[in-house]
Formats: C-alpha cells, structure tokens, sequence
C-alpha cells in the first residue's frame, strides 16, 4: 500500500515520465471531481495550470470526507496516501471514471513535490499537505485535519506540484489538457468545465459546457466534413451498465471511431466497440432483407 513503490516505478502507474505521463498526472485529479459529478453531486469543475507550474483542481461536490477512517486517520488521507485506496470507496454501486474510485489521486500526490488539499464540508475548510506523497500538515489533537477557515459551500481542491526528480519535464501541456476536458465534457453533458491557463499572458480561459453529450460530439468531429444524414443516437441501460452510442456518415471514404468505456478513451477501440459492430451489423442486415 505504501507510496514509494510508485516513486520506485512511476511509469507503471501514469504509462511514462514524459509528457503523456505528467499530463496524465492532471487527468487522475479531475477523474475524482467527475467522479463526484456522476455520483450527482457535482455541477463544476475548475483546471488551473498555475504560473509557478503547478496545477489546481476544484470541484463544488460534497468534499472528500475527513471524518476519522477505521485507519485512525481522517478518510481524506486514507485516499491521498494509500494505494488503491479501498473501503466503502469500492463499492460497485458507484459509477466512476475509469472505474476505480480514487486510486490515481495517491499516485499523483506520490509524484509530486507537493500536494495541497483543501476540503470544505459542513461550514469548515480542512487542510491537509503532503512531500512526495509524506504527509507534512500536523493534525488537530483529536487526530483529524485542522479547519483553517469558514465556508458556506462544499467540494474539494487540490494544488499539486509534479517533481522534476521523476519526471523528464514539468511543463503541462495546455493543448492536451484542453482537448481531454473538452472530451470530458462532451461525455458529461451537465458537467461545466472551467479550464484557465494562467502561464500566458494574458491568462487564457475557456468554458467546456457540451449539454448536446454524444451528439454534440460527432457533429463536431465531423464539421469540416459532408455528413450525408443526421446523427443517428441510441441510449439504452441494462443490468445497471449504460451505454450510448452515435454515429454519422460523411461524404468520404475514411473511417473513425471512438471508444470509451467509464469515460476513458481507447485507442485500440475494445470489447465494447468489437460488441457495438457485431450487433449494428446484423441488425442492419436484418433491416435490409425487411425493406428489401
Ligand atoms: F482524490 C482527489 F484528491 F484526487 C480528489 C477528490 C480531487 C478532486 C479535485 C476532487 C475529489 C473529490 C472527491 N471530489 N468529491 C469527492 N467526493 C468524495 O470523495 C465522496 C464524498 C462523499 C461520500 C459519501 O458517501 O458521503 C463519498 C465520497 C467518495
């Protein structure tokens, strides 16, 4: 469970040290806040890349919970610190992104020079700070995170400062943070994503609000093409899995599709997509010997 083995091997848990890895870092943060907004709690989500290189993560959720953990710590350190964190985290009654509740958050806090946690639930701020995934804030006498501050909302933020030790280089990539919120929030469609770049100046900011979902999506992909039809949509639930699928025809000859399963893409298109053809394609035979 402990951190080091991440900091022993890193690109067993983010894929790789270079680019792809350290944005990778940004994606494990806002996985968690997305996750927060499938269990319905959360509307918002902020991504600032700040100017000193480090990264800010909000959501306006419920907060992570900081009560005290059977661990005999507060459960928001469970999380941040222990990999794979487990408990009632688990449970399979949760839809998460990428489908496991708040495990990459310890890897990142693991990976990082520092990282800064902020909690607001029931009227107070909590405070809690790690060093390359070691714990530095002191607690309060009763054992658990000490309130810095009042409020009157909820939801959790992180700060966290990837290590020039690990990785290769530290600089973020807006271009890719940008494209994977977008994503995100074509595939959230009552999710609001605020993305501020405040390495530029002046400060770019751009709002990721997709209400349109799927559909949304492939009319965007396919703008600077000549779709021949509209976008065919179909949602459908079954034994507690959703799925929903899109697609369109274009004037050309070139095929692309995208797979995504819990919000995350694959690039080799999976199970899911290999299932989506076999069936789409008896069924449109079926429809071809009906209409003749
Ligand atoms: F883990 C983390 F630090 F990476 C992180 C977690 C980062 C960010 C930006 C957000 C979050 C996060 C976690 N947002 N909201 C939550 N919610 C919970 O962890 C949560 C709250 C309440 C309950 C409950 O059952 O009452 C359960 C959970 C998992």
């Amino acid at each position: 469970e402990g951190l080091e083995a991440v900091r022993k091997r890193p690109g067993m848990y983010i894929g790789g040290v270079g680019s792809k890895g350290l944005n990778h870092l940004i994606y494990e943060i806002v996985d968690n806040a997305v996750d927060e907004h499938l269990a319905g709690f959360c509307t918002q989500i902020t991504v600032r890349l700040e100017k000193d290189g480090s990264c800010t993560v909000r959501d306006n959720g419920r907060g992570i919970p900081v009560e005290m953990h059977k661990k005999g710590v507060s459960a928001a350190r469970v999380v941040l610190s222990t990999l794979h964190a487990g408990g009632k985290f688990d449970d399979s009654a949760y839809k998460t992104s990428g489908g496991l509740h708040g495990v990459g958050s310890s890897v990142v806090n693991a990976l990082s020079t520092y990282l800064d946690v902020q909690v607001s639930l029931g009227g107070w701020v909590y405070h809690d700070r790690y060093e390359r995934g070691v714990a530095v804030q002191e607690l309060d006498e009763d054992g658990l995170l000490p309130k810095i501050g009042k409020t009157k909302n909820s939801g959790t933020r992180i700060n966290f400062l990837p290590d020039p030790e690990i990785f290769e280089k530290t600089r973020f990539s807006a271009t890719d943070v940008k494209s994977r919120l977008h994503e995100t929030a074509y595939l959230n469609p009552e999710l609001t994503i605020y993305f501020t770049d405040k390495r530029k100046d002046p400060q770019e900011e751009i709002t990721y609000h997709e209400p349109d979902g799927l559909i949304g999506f492939i009319k965007d992909l396919n703008s600077k093409s000549e779709p021949i039809h509209d976008p065919v949509y179909f949602k459908g639930e079954a034994e507690g899995i959703e799925v929903e699928a899109v697609f369109q025809y274009v004037n050309e000859f070139h095929e692309n599709i995208l797979g995504f399963c819990n919000n995350i893409y694959n690039a080799e298109g999976g199970t899911h997509l290999t299932g989506f053809k076999t069936t789409f394609t008896t069924v449109m035979n079926q429809y071809a010997r009906e209409i003749g």
